[in-house]
């Protein structure tokens, strides 16, 4: 079965709450493998908005790159999420990082995701459970790539209440 990362982030409304419900929605549709710990950063981009929480899984799915794009959405909307300007706050974004080792360049979907190598917010979650994945544009494993990027401080890891 094919394999997909993701990327999840909140900054608006109850945003730990809104990440364990994309994940559970996630759950009725796809297998989830591995969930990172969720880490607390700095917008990128537009910078005059709350801080985000983000975190990385990695699924195993038979839903097609555009089957899994729809699926996002329907998710996002479900959860609330206005479409907007570029970079605007949402109470969930869930982007598709990698598919197999596929690259798909349309108009709606590109894949690996054409920015995750300059985002710490998608290198440090996704080096904690994927450490030696390789990205098949770049030919580098997200170890290396996160060893070139700056931006660190401006990720931590969230202090998760005990449920
Ligand atoms: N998503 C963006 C733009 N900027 N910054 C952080 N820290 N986290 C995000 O998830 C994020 C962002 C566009 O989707
Ligand atoms: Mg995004
Ligand atoms: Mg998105």
């Amino acid at each position: 079965m094919p394999s997909a990362y993701l990327c999840l982030g909140s900054n608006l409304g109850a945003r730990e709450k809104n990440l364990t419900w994309a994940l559970s929605l996630l759950s009725q549709e796809v297998n989830l493998k591995k969930v990172s710990s969720i880490y607390e950063t700095e917008p990128v981009g537009y910078k005059e908005q709350p801080l985000f929480l983000n975190l990385v899984c990695c699924i195993t799915t038979n839903l097609n790159p555009g089957g899994l794009l729809r699926l996002a959405k329907t998710i996002e909307s479900k959860m609330g999420r206005i479409p907007s300007f570029p970079n605007s706050p949402r109470p969930i974004d869930i982007d598709i990082l990698f598919y197999d080792n596929k690259i798909i360049k349309t108009k709606n979907l590109t894949i690996p995701h054409p920015r995750l190598a300059d985002r710490a917010f998608v290198l440090v979650p996704l080096a904690e459970i994927a450490p030696e994945l390789v990205h098949p544009e770049l030919g580098k494993s997200i170890t290396e790539l996160a060893s070139n990027i700056k931006g660190y401080s401006e990720v931590r890891k969230y202090n998760q209440e005990v449920l």
